[in-house]
């Protein structure tokens, strides 16, 4: 690669650094006209809506493009060490709002569209978001690549540039139908393609062993085939702050001379299937929740980012003519999961078989560059690769995952001598039930630190995912509670609570969030508790709106808007929610309690189950069916709704979490590493219900156990019960009011006198429940009493409401970022 001119430029211009275009209301205009005529080649006259939303994202992003310049500049001339996130998922969003929100250009572009007849709300509605991720872990890269930027942090985020992102959700008989996702289709102004640094991957083949000049002898791997990485990079503006970070998403597609020495054989259509073969590799995201499937195809997508992510790094270092040696001055790369893990076995390869390294100097180098996140408590999450695949597929990695794997076993055997047992247990390599590789145990002996997502979290990965790791390495272990950035989810979602807060504050909240603590004083001012409903009010009145025109939904209004969104997992509890509503719907039938004595209340769903996940699909569809019978009951008019908006994503969790009242983070406690949707929804006013799970702990530290509603089992009550012997089926005879609701279900209610339907949901509860939902569910219905007893009292609500906010502070993802800073790479901001 070589960059620049090739003689000294002679105009002025030429050396000039690039400056932003000057923006006044009337140069928004002008900039946004010449886009439309140049860029999309139509006139004002008859440009369709994509026209103008294509036109508007090229005018902001032309803005931001001398900053972004700028940034690559300083960071270049800085020297300063670079954070590389490595993640197989970005959740991002919408672009253009946050764009227009951390230019501070969103007023100018609102006027200047006036101007031009146009309205911004319309245009905003047309992006389709890039959905490059499942759900929380997805999301936090993109919080967290979001607060790096606005930090002034040296970060450049890898990843997948998938054709396909998370899948469109139909419902079709209340059940869920998957679409594809076709982002792309109407074009995608926030890439900028740079095919002229594409690197190669390689695949397959086998290894040799020679011996080099000096006499040495090394391996060599002589693979079988290759894809060409191509990147894609985008823009990360820093809040108002003039920084603009990188992300680069790879996109995979075949190599010319894998085509050519085909086309050569003279089979065309061969030749086609091949290009097909290569670019399957980023063609989609894999729907997967919790379980990962063991795919070959996930393979090639992890080792094919992670290396175009290594190789450009490192061919920029040498560019720029650093040593490897000194990589672990100039980057730490933070591994999002186990998903980039081949990361360690990848490095160690290039700087031994390509520049020379002896495997020690190597070993020093690489255990210095990475740190892993874990994200998962579920055992049966956590990855291993066959090493029958592996060894297909990556056959020199494989050999160096042995290697690493006996010194590894040295050093435990001699730290506990005559251990065996021990020694087998923590073996990189598993060999039961069948030979793989434990990337968890990979990634945890390979680098700096391990960190958990809450404080919960990271506790229980020390003491029950990896105790033999901590015991060896105490001071890998590290927790970081996960944060969720405040432009997007508070800021940019939720303006009418933005302004009260910074009319009452000031606007340094929205980089330093701690700061809303001074609201507290404000939660029993009688006038800012009115405003702060006022707030909440145009919220739900927002997603009313939203609602009816996207979904056909009809939103009552005054009621308590109780919502559960995340994917749909049975570690979550959807079904704990769903024996709610049943009750309720049950009670007021059999006439014990009366319609008119039910708090108000619609309760909104928003989940994907994964396409596989039949327990989760079938969930789905139970919710389904149960929501047409409630929300048709005349008796339950204006008392209970249900309501299962289809394809929740960001865009519509941007106006869900702030119409909310009632958070619901139900998950069986030790088993929902943080969440993040229970940050947003506090910091937007709502209240929680919730077990003692993930960060919901630290939430009901932070903002008191008044105005948290704690129910269940805690954790450690949850394993005792495991150990006694759980009996779900003895929760079932023993409590009327459960055992009702079951049976109305399982009578075929909800399933037109079906009564095989929902056998398997039901049967799975009362014979099973692996997630104890049945031993939760006195305590969740005697909570949402109290729940519905507080509501009762509207200024007490809001107090509590206002405090939840005032309170929730310290869930930023800068706050987070600062604690990867502190904690794990050890690096600073550059001004
Ligand atoms: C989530 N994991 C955790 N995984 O469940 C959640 O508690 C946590 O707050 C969040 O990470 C961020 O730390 C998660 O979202 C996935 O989506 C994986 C994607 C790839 C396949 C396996 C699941």
């Amino acid at each position: 690669r070589v960059y620049g001119p090739s003689s000294t430029p002679s105009h002025p211009l030429a050396t000039a650094p690039v400056s932003p275009p000057p923006f006044s209301v009337d140069g928004f205009v002008k900039e946004f006209l010449h886009e439309l005529n140049t860029n999309q080649g139509v006139a004002l006259s008859r440009s369709s809506i994509n026209d103008q939303y294509l036109a508007l994202a090229s005018t902001v992003k032309n803005y931001l493009m001398a900053r972004w310049l700028e940034t690559g500049r300083k960071t270049r001339e800085s020297q300063a060490k670079t954070v590389g996130y490595l993640s197989a998922e970005y959740l991002l969003g919408r672009q253009l709002g946050n764009a227009l929100l951390a230019t501070d250009l969103g007023d100018i572009a609102q006027r200047g569209l006036e101007l031009c007849g146009l309205d911004l709300a319309t245009l905003r509605a047309q992006e389709v978001e890039p959905g490059l991720g499942n759900g929380g872990l997805g999301r936090l890269a993109a919080c967290f690549i979001d607060s790096l930027a606005t930090m002034n942090v040296p970060c450049i985020g890898y990843g997948i540039r998938y054709e396909y992102g998370i899948f469109r959700q139909t419902f079709v008989d209340g059940r869920q139908v998957e679409q594809p996702d076709t982002w792309l289709a109407l074009g995608s102004p926030w890439e900028f393609p740079h095919p002229e640094a594409s690197v190669t991957v390689h695949f397959g083949g086998h290894t040799e062993k020679y011996t080099d000049a000096a006499g040495t002898e090394r391996t060599r791997w002589v693979p079988e085939w290759n894809v060409l990485g191509v990147p894609y990079n985008y823009m990360v503006p820093g809040y108002l702050n003039g920084r603009v970070n990188t992300l680069r998403l790879w996109s995979a597609q075949a190599t010319q001379a894998f085509d050519l020495q085909i086309f050569n054989s003279g089979d065309y259509a061969d030749a086609v299937r091949a290009q097909t073969f290569a670019e399957n590799i980023s063609k989609v995201l894999y729907p997967e929740d919790s379980t990962p499937q063991g795919k070959e195809l996930r393979l090639q997508q992890q080792y094919f980012f992670v290396a175009c992510s290594l190789r450009d790094f490192i061919d920029n270092e040498l560019e720029e003519g650093f040593d490897l040696h000194r990589l672990p001055e100039r980057i730490h790369f933070q591994l999002n999961d186990t998903h980039p893990v081949i990361a360690v076995p990848e490095l160690m390869r290039i700087l031994v078989d390509d520049h020379g390294f002896d495997w020690d100097e190597a070993w020093e180098v690489t255990q210095q560059c990475f740190a892993y996140t874990c994200h998962t408590l579920l055992p049966e999450a956590l990855e291993i690769w066959s090493t029958e695949l592996l060894g297909r597929l990556l056959p020199r990695h494989l050999e160096i995952i042995y290697q690493i794997n006996d010194e590894f076993l040295a050093r435990v055997r001699e730290a506990f001598p005559g251990d065996e047992l021990r020694a087998r247990r923590m073996s990189i390599i598993a060999e039961y039930p069948s030979r793989g590789v434990r990337m968890a145990y990979l990634a945890t002996v390979a680098g700096t630190k391990v960190n958990g997502v809450a404080e919960l979290h990271s506790q229980l990965l020390r003491d029950k995912v990896l105790p033999d790791f901590s015991e060896l390495y105490p001071d890998k272990f590290t927790n970081v509670t996960n944060g969720v950035t405040p432009r997007r989810f508070v800021r940019m979602a939720n303006p009418k609570l933005s302004e009260l807060i910074t009319d009452a504050i000031g606007s340094g909240w929205v980089t330093d969030l701690e700061r809303l603590r001074e609201l507290e004083p404000y939660a029993d001012d009688p006038e800012f508790r009115e405003q702060f409903r006022a707030a909440k009010a145009w919220n739900k009145s927002r997603l009313t709106d939203l609602l009816a025109q996207r979904d056909g939904i009809e939103l009552p209004d005054g009621h308590l808007l109780d919502v559960m969104v995340k994917r749909l997992h049975e570690y979550k509890r959807q079904s704990l929610k769903l024996l709610h509503i049943v009750s309720l719907y049950e009670q007021v039938h059999s006439g014990a309690i009366a319609a008119a004595d039910l708090t108000p209340r619609t309760v909104v769903f928003g989940a994907k189950a994964a396409p596989g996940y039949k327990m989760a699909k079938d969930t789905i569809h139970l919710i389904n069916k149960v929501a047409a019978i409630v929300n048709a009951d005349p008796v339950l008019e204006g008392r209970l709704k249900v309501a299962f908006p289809a394809n929740y994503n960001v865009t519509l969790a941007e106006k869900l979490i702030p119409a909310a009242d009632l958070s619901e983070q139900i998950s069986l406690a030790g088993m929902e590493a943080s969440g993040t949707g229970n940050m947003k929804f506090a910091l937007n006013g709502a209240l929680t219900i919730g077990t003692d799970d993930g960060a919901n702990v630290e939430i009901r530290e932070l903002v008191g156990d008044k105005h948290f509603f704690l129910f269940g089992m805690s954790e450690p009550e949850v394993a005792q019960l495991g150990a006694q012997g759980y009996h779900p089926g003895s929760y079932y005879e023993s409590n009327p009011r459960l055992k009702a609701a079951l049976d109305l279900i399982w009578s075929g209610h909800f399933s037109d006198g079906d009564r095989y339907l929902f056998d398997s949901v039901v049967t799975n509860l009362v014979h099973n429940d692996r997630f104890m939902v049945l031993a939760d569910f006195d305590s969740y219905l005697a909570t949402q009493a109290k729940v519905e007893e507080k509501y009762a009292d509207v200024d007490a609500w809001t107090r509590s409401a206002v405090l939840n906010v005032a309170r929730s502070g310290f869930f930023s993802s800068d706050r987070s970022m600062r604690d990867y800073l502190k904690r794990i790479w050890h690096t600073q901001p550059v001004i």
